[in-house]
């Protein structure tokens, strides 16, 4: 009766094994993206001074950093939109930040988000929000999309549900580097490299120094998550993608379409149990010119699912990598209540903008970046002063230029515009008729401006809804770090 009762317990193990197993699937690998928030390429690995970043610097060391990793827009929803989708948010309607949270907006035919195209392939999908003990802090779960989702994208917000699920793609959301940031403060304010274009005051100076104390947190808990993902014996089948989710929380960063705006990390490490494929070199730098909506055809690719055949991004790793991007293209539309237009295309040398709405000033106002970013009022002030340098003066302007030309090489900080170079003319035409013809073939819905009451209501297109709804951080609740300058320091 024992031994039956034992051989029973054992056929009912034996049953289930196989559905519990924690086992890692040999053919297809785990990918894990862990996303930063309004960062740039400030980490000890690209060369930031005042940063200490050992754990991405470790990443890139055992894996690539890739050196020319764009983002489609300077600002997170349609950023997210655009790279969850491998579609151009302003092919897809999603340009506009933020819009279509209550009116019922669907995805164009054909598009679907990433963890669709995953889960239909086989694979486990989640957001992590939920990190295990003794992890004290959480992942954000952030999507912030401009389109509505019908149900579940993805199918679970906790750690501990990887294990056994694997094949999975997961992603980690990161807040530390967005506004208002909250880090342990490291970086000496009188050692940081301030861009020409701001004023070399003290408070850009501990502005800047906070925002790479907040870069310093997050390579920190991206360290715990990578330890974690070891001590689960989950590392040596897990991809891992780190990158920015839209560029640098700075004045002339974030929400406008220079390489501070658009220009990202990106870290890829791969698997010690799986070869690794074509185009990718351990231990590399690869200086190629990438779209983040090229992660989404890369990562479904590696993964043994086939490209979806609307998707527009292109593939950049192993057998079916695409020829190298010659150009990258972004777009800013509408943030909150803010209008502009602007659509820029970038080589590996110069880069184009188009605005469409040149006569609306640099400064024009902004709710979230008058009461997050001290330097946008520190500007104001100082010009009203008469103290600032002709490149701080451009940025408090009555309008913009039309069309800006910038050679990455000879001038990083885009200060010089060459539009009007008769010596760069070519170089003018030729990307001005590149960008003309993306806005054609890639049929740009922003053509159309939203009518003003959208803009006046921060995107909600019904009066008394809230555009935010379904973003997690509540960045209007933040405290305001409105500056008021003593008459002295300026
Ligand atoms: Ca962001």
């Amino acid at each position: 009766m024992k031994s039956r009762f034992f051989s029973l317990r054992l056929l009912v193990f034996l049953l289930l094994a196989p559905m519990e197993s924690p086992a890692a699937d040999p053919r297809r690998p785990n990918i894990l993206w862990l996303i930063a928030e309004d960062f740039g390429q400030h980490l000890g690995s690209y060369g930031t001074r005042e940063v200490s970043s050992p754990n991405l610097d470790a990443l890139a060391k055992a894996g690539v950093r890739y050196t020319r990793f764009f983002t489609t827009a300077p600002v997170c929803s349609p950023s997210r939109s655009a790279f969850m989708t491998g579609m151009y948010q302003t092919t897809i309607g999603a340009h506009n930040h933020r819009s279509h949270r209550d009116d019922g907006y669907a995805l164009p035919t054909g598009v679907r988000v990433l963890t669709d195209w995953f889960r239909d392939g086989g694979y486990f999908t989640a957001n992590v929000r939920h990190m295990p003990p003794p992890i004290q802090w959480k992942g954000t779960a952030k999507t912030d999309w401009n389109f509505t989702y019908n149900g579940k994208p993805f199918d679970s917000d906790r750690w501990t549900d990887l294990k056994g699920h694997q094949p999975f793609f997961a992603q980690v959301n990161f807040q530390e580097t967005h506004r208002a940031f909250h880090a342990p403060k490291h970086a000496d304010p009188a050692k940081v490299q301030i861009p020409p274009y701001y004023p070399d005051h003290a408070v850009t100076r501990e502005d800047w120094a906070a925002y790479l104390d907040s870069a310093m947190e997050l390579d920190r808990k991206i360290g715990l998550v990578l330890q974690r993902l070891e001590s689960d014996g989950l590392a040596d089948n897990t991809l891992v993608v780190f990158f920015g989710d839209n560029g640098q929380a700075h004045v002339r960063g974030k929400q406008f379409c220079y390489d501070s705006g658009l220009l990202v990390p990106l870290i890829i490490r791969w698997p010690k149990n799986f070869p690794a494929p074509k185009h990718f070199q351990p231990g590399g730098v690869d200086d190629r010119l990438l779209a983040a909506i090229d992660l989404a055809p890369t990562m479904l690719d590696l993964a043994g699912i086939s490209k979806p055949a609307k998707m527009q991004g292109e593939i950049f790793l192993g057998d079916h990598a695409a020829a190298s991007r010659q150009y990258v293209f972004g777009a800013r539309d509408r943030c909150d209540e803010t209008v502009f237009r602007f659509r820029t295309v970038r080589d590996p040398r110069f880069r184009y903008i188009r605005n469409f709405t040149p006569e609306r000033p640099f400064l024009q106002a902004n709710e979230y970046k008058e009461k997050q970013y001290p330097v946008w009022n520190l500007l104001k002030e100082l010009h009203a002063a008469g103290k600032l340098t002709p490149e701080q003066e451009a940025l408090c302007a009555s309008a913009m230029p039309a069309e800006e030309l910038y050679d990455i090489e000879a001038d990083p900080h885009e200060i010089r515009n060459l539009a009007g170079s008769v010596e760069h003319r070519a170089v003018l035409e030729r990307l001005r008729g590149v960008l003309e013809k993306w806005i054609e073939e890639s049929n740009d819905q922003g053509r159309q401006l939203e009518p003003p009451d959208v803009a006046r209501r921060r995107g909600a297109t019904r009066p008394q809804t809230n555009p935010q709804s379904g973003y997690n951080l509540d960045e209007r609740s933040l405290e305001p770090t409105r500056l008021t300058l003593p008459a002295r320091q300026l």
